[in-house]
This record gives C-alpha cells, sequence and structure tokens, in this order.
C-alpha cells in the first residue's frame, strides 16, 4: 500500500497554526496538510488542507493510527497550552506539554525508520524558556542568547525548556543505539518571543496584554493591560513568526549549527505599545492595572534577545520592525477585521 506523503501540523486552530496553514496553503510546491486539534478546525482554513482530524496529542492511538495512514515528511508541533493557563493547572499542563510532545517525537522516530529518512521535526519554543532573575539584571543583560538565563520560573518556560533538550534527546538516541537502522528525528526549533497578530487574539499567553490592548482598540472598547507601562519583552508579529518556521524548515540541515534558535523582531515597552495603538486609534483608552502574578512572569523574560545565529545559518531577517508593523500590518489589517468580523 503506498501511503501518501504529508505534512503534519498539532494545535492548528492556534495562532500560529492560523498563519502557517494559509500561508502554506499558498505554495505550489507543499504536500497535502493534515491538521490535529482538540478543537474543530477554523472552516476559513478548511480549503486549504486535506484533513481535520479532531483528537488529542496525548492519545497514541490515535497518533498510531495516522502514522499507519501516512507518511509524514514535516511535522510542525504547535500544539501548548501557554503561560497562564499552564499556571492554572500545573499538572495539566505538563502531561500536554511534555508528553504530547514526547508522544510526537517518537511517531517522528517510529515514521522515520520506517521510510528511512528523518521527520522533519518543527517545534515552537517560546521566550518562556528563560529566567531572569530580577529585574536590574534583566536591564543590565541586553539581548540575551540561546544558552543564558535558562531558569524559567513557569510550568510552560519549564516545559518548553525541557522538550527542547528532548528533542536534542531523540536527534541523537536513536542514532546511537543502532548505526545501521535508526534515522534518529530533524528536530528544528525556533524559540519565538511574544506574537501580535492582526486576525487572531490569543487565549491564556502572558504577553496577551500587547494583542489584546490593539484589538480592544479597534473594537473601540477599554483596555486594563495587566502589566507595569515599563515593562519590555521581545515582540513579532504573526507573518514574520510564519516566515521563520518556514524558512527554519527549508534550510538545508548541514547550514544549522545548532537545533535551538532566538528569533525576534522589536522590544518595546508596554507604554510605547500603548502610545502606538493611541497614535492609530486616537480614542483608545489603555491603562494599566498590573495583576502580581502575570507582572512577574513577563519580569522573569528577557527584555531582547539575540538571533545572531538564526540570521548567520540560515538568513533570518524580519520584516517588519515595530513601525512597519502597525503601519504595514497590523492597523490596516485589523481595522479590516472589525469593518467585517470573521
Ligand atoms: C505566552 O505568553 O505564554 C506565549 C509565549 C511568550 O510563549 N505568548
Amino acid at each position: 500500500m503506498i501511503r501518501r506523503k504529508i505534512i503534519l501540523i498539532t494545535g492548528a486552530n492556534g495562532e500560529v497554526g492560523h498563519g502557517l496553514i494559509q500561508k502554506l496553503g499558498e505554495r505550489d510546491d507543499r504536500l497535502p496538510i493534515v491538521v490535529l486539534d482538540i478543537k474543530q478546525l477554523d472552516s476559513a482554513l478548511r480549503p486549504f488542507v486535506s484533513r481535520v482530524v479532531v483528537g488529542d496529542i496525548l492519545d497514541t492511538k490515535l497518533l498510531e493510527t495516522l502514522s499507519t495512514e501516512y507518511e509524514i515528511d514535516t511535522i510542525f508541533h504547535l500544539a501548548a497550552l501557554l503561560s497562564t493557563s499552564s499556571e492554572f493547572n500545573p499538572e495539566n499542563a505538563h502531561r500536554v506539554n511534555v508528553q504530547g510532545t514526547v508522544n510526537l517525537l517518537k511517531m517522528a522516530i517510529d515514521q522515520g525508520e520506517a521510510r528511512g529518512r528523518p521527520v522533519k521535526f518543527l517545534y515552537a519554543s517560546s521566550i518562556a524558556a528563560y529566567g531572569m532573575p530580577n529585574l536590574a539584571v534583566k536591564q543590565q543583560a541586553g539581548a540575551v542568547t540561546e544558552e543564558q538565563y535558562l531558569e524559567p520560573i513557569t510550568m510552560y518556560g519549564c516545559n518548553k525548556l525541557y522538550c527542547e533538550h528532548l528533542g536534542r534527546y531523540y536527534a541523537r538516541h536513536y542514532r546511537q543505539l543502532s548505526a545501521q537502522r535508526a534515522v534518529g528525528v530533524d528536530f528544528r526549533c525556533v524559540r519565538f518571543p511574544g506574537l501580535i497578530s492582526a486576525v487572531t487574539v490569543p487565549t491564556g499567553g502572558t504577553s496577551d496584554y500587547a494583542p489584546e490592548m490593539l484589538h480592544a482598540a479597534a473594537q473601540g472598547k477599554p483596555y486594563a493591560a495587566f502589566v507595569r507601562e515599563d515593562t519590555t519583552i521581545p515582540f513579532m508579529v504573526m507573518p514574520d513568526a510564519i516566515k521563520a518556521l518556514l524558512m527554519l524548515a527549508d534550510a538545508p540541515r548541514e547550514r544549522l549549527s545548532r537545533l535551538v534558535y532566538n528569533v525576534t523582531s522589536f522590544s518595546r515597552s508596554a507604554g510605547e505599545l500603548a502610545d502606538m495603538v493611541r497614535a492609530a486609534f486616537p480614542g483608545a483608552q489603555i491603562t494599566f492595572q498590573p495583576s502580581d502574578a502575570r507582572q512577574s512572569i513577563v519580569d522573569s523574560w528577557p527584555s531582547a534577545v539575540d538571533d545572531s545565529a538564526a540570521r548567520r545559518d540560515w538568513g533570518w531577517m524580519p520584516d517588519f520592525d515595530a513601525e512597519r508593523a502597525f503601519n504595514d500590518y497590523l492597523i490596516p489589517t485589523i481595522v479590516e477585521r472589525y469593518r467585517s468580523p470573521a
């Protein structure tokens, strides 16, 4: 029986999934896309995919069935519980974020072995993997490299960092066990900053204050940000996040000097972001009412990351700095979105 070669996307209904499916859908050279999510796929994305599987990455029977049905060429593993949500039920977050990733890595290993070529496994990690010890260190550290300050304070951050290590482990372990048979997995990871999309609003993250203030202003609603005005972390708009994932997926393996790469576009304080939103929507009512728990999470994330390895190895370069992000992408798209609600 010839199995159809596919791309598998987990967490397809999430923010990154939305952008990725649309972008991949526009490419002529792509393989058919099969998506897996615990929720039904947004109907707008349906035309771009071959099959929607509503199910759980913790369901190993389901993964085995998919593995039997298809030759999986590439996995984009995006499914996760985000940082704020994870703090409400850390053990559940651990199950989804870690055990779910282990299940998919094992699926990739088995697939790779069956076809004699490693599966490409794109993993979406996060600046939550970092843990700055205090604000003074955060301020003087500047742009941090992939190896610095890796002491996350959230369950989500611990999960992301550990899954980066798991990717490294699985990429080597099976190859070492049996040099003749095992092929391992071609693990590639992007550590994302806070993401801002003009078409979707995130749920359960801690960088959400940025997209939330923008979407609220576009709808004429008041917004109270849950962080201080001086809170600064790196951000990126969704088209650049998708660009990073696809560039890393397409990069020749021999050009990659590491498995985990930082990517970034711009760092701005919450107050500066609010000013940019007010400039676009002069009636915007944005206030600041910090929540202790969520503030401590963003205070533990760096104010900037060093993405020179990605720039050097696979030519990474964002298309949008802060000004372009607002003027050319966020504001025009968001105005259009609320003019004709999705
Ligand atoms: C979150 O806030 O949890 C995410 C992230 C930074 O990974 N947006």
